[in-house]
């Protein structure tokens, strides 16, 4: 345990009003600092572990500043398995302001963001896979992103990654084993076994990755553009999905100039909805860097609504546009069949087509639906997702998942002389799923890490 740290406090509620808010502390001096700056009948450092004493706050003039509880958890069984206390009193910023005051007065330190988190993974208590869960339950934008953090907060994720770790310990330790033998003795079978195990953990690590789509999408939200010529009714499209007047809609075309964000839930998967300038050839400035934004937009989106007009024809710019566009990206939305002139879904991929008038209500019910079964089934969303693989995590696997392809490509060469150097790859990855987990750290890969984290959390 980390037993020389110093004692640490912060205001782990929201800094607005509300019914109570919590300071908390962790350190050596935790129950100290509270005795120094409260009366109760009972002294928290006499306290037992897991009980909860009436006390009042009390001022440096001696006044009281607030009447509160104080939760007394002692090391180790705390969430960082330090003496801890919160100290829970009437809600709003200029109470907990004065309470956190108080402890910084009594000798404790402001802690940083992150920082009872990372106490409890340095003292054994979390891995990083399940401290990144605390923040990811904290962010969540829907109960399928909540449920799935949950998941990896209770181990979900670190199991399939400590498998992977334990295993090339396993690959390492009988490629190294190997490096005994003299070339006679040198069984083949030892080999087979060798590339057999380096295959399998491949393929975990394959799997792993394949997750990644849906826990971006869950985590971040889907991001979705709206794009198409001018005046086609992509306002009016994004609009409808926010039911509110957010964007501008007018008969004018090339209303809207800029990009205009917003964000959603759809049936539980949070979309961020990005409304465009009209694409068209112009000679007006203001114009053009909109329409350069749009393509920017495009660029980075998960799905793009190509919203197209009924009472227009298709031109060969737009079509010749879309040849340039992944298809499995594309979601065709012909609008204004109210007005309809022409069939442009006779030319358009059936199953990424939907045709109807924005201001038809049950069209856009029936659209909203469409946009989701898209993102389901492109991004592979099941109903009950489990926990799956982050940006981070994706990106260490990529790498763990590099070396092992090298060293299985020598092992399919002469391997005799090549043990040292596979191992040299199995280290790699041994470290990179490391620190995935945790078990390999140092201090930048925390600190770059807890620093997305809330003060307090
Ligand atoms: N008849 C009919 N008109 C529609 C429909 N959807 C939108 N409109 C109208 O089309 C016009 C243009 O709509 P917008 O939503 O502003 O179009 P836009 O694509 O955002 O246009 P720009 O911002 O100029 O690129 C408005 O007058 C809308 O009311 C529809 O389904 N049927
Ligand atoms: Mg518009």
């Amino acid at each position: 345990m980390n037993t020389d740290s110093d004692t640490i406090a912060a205001i782990a509620t929201a800094g607005s009003e509300g019914c109570i808010s919590i300071v908390r502390l962790s350190g050596p001096d935790a129950l100290n600092i509270t005795e120094k700056i409260s009366r109760s009948a009972k002294k928290p450092t006499g306290a037992t572990p897991n009980t909860v004493l009436y006390a009042h706050i009390v001022g440096s003039d001696g006044k009281d500043i607030d009447e509160v509880l104080l939760l007394i958890l002692r090391a180790p069984k705390s969430y960082t398995c330090e003496e801890m206390v919160e100290i829970q009193g009437h809600g709003g910023r200029i109470s907990a302001a004065r309470i956190m005051r108080r402890c910084l007065d009594a000798g404790a330190r402001p802690a940083e963001p992150g920082e009872f988190t990372k106490r409890a993974f340095l003292n054994g208590r979390l891995d990083l896979l399940q401290a990144e869960a605390v923040q990811d339950l904290v962010k969540a934008q829907s109960e399928a992103a909540a449920n799935m953090a949950l998941e990896q907060l209770e181990g979900g994720l670190s199991t399939a990654f400590n498998e992977i770790y334990d295993a090339l310990i396993h690959l390492l330790a009988d490629l190294e084993a190997t490096l005994d033998f003299s070339e006679e003795q040198l069984l083949l079978p030892v080999y087979d076994e060798i590339k057999t195990l380096n295959i399998l953990i491949m393929n975990k690590i394959e799997r792993l990755l394949k997750t990644w789509p849906q826990g971006h999408i869950l985590r971040e939200g889907a991001s979705i553009a709206i794009i198409g010529r001018p005046n086609v009714g992509k306002s009016t499209l994004l609009n409808r999905l926010l039911d509110k007047e957010r964007a501008i809609v007018s008969p004018i075309p090339g209303t809207t100039r800029d990009t205009i964000e917003e964000s959603i839930l759809l049936h539980g998967i949070p979309l961020r909805l990005t409304d465009t300038a009209g694409m068209r050839t112009t000679e007006c400035h203001v114009e053009r860097e909109g329409i350069e934004r749009t393509r920017k937009t495009i660029q980075q989106a998960d799905l793009i609504l190509h919203v197209l007009d009924a009472s227009q024809p298709l031109d060969d710019e737009m079509q010749a546009f879309w040849r340039k566009i992944q298809q499995n990206k594309l979601l065709y939305v012909v609008n204004k069949t109210d007005i309809k002139k022409y069939n442009h879904s006779e030319n358009l991929p059936k199953n990424r087509t939907y045709e109807g008038s924005l201001l038809n209500n049950e069209d856009v019910i029936r659209l909203k639906n469409c946009i989701y079964e898209t993102i389901t089934s492109e991004f592979n969303l099941p109903d009950q997702p489990h926990a799956v693989i982050s940006e981070r995590h994706r990106d260490l696997l990529q790498l763990a998942q590099r070396s092992l392809k090298q060293a299985d490509q020598l092992m399919k060469e002469q391997i005799e002389e090549k043990t040292i150097f596979i191992s040299t790859h199995v280290r790699d990855a041994i470290e990179q799923i490391g620190k995935i987990t945790g078990r390999v750290y140092y201090e930048e890969l925390l600190d770059q890490l807890f620093a997305g984290f809330c003060i307090g959390k």
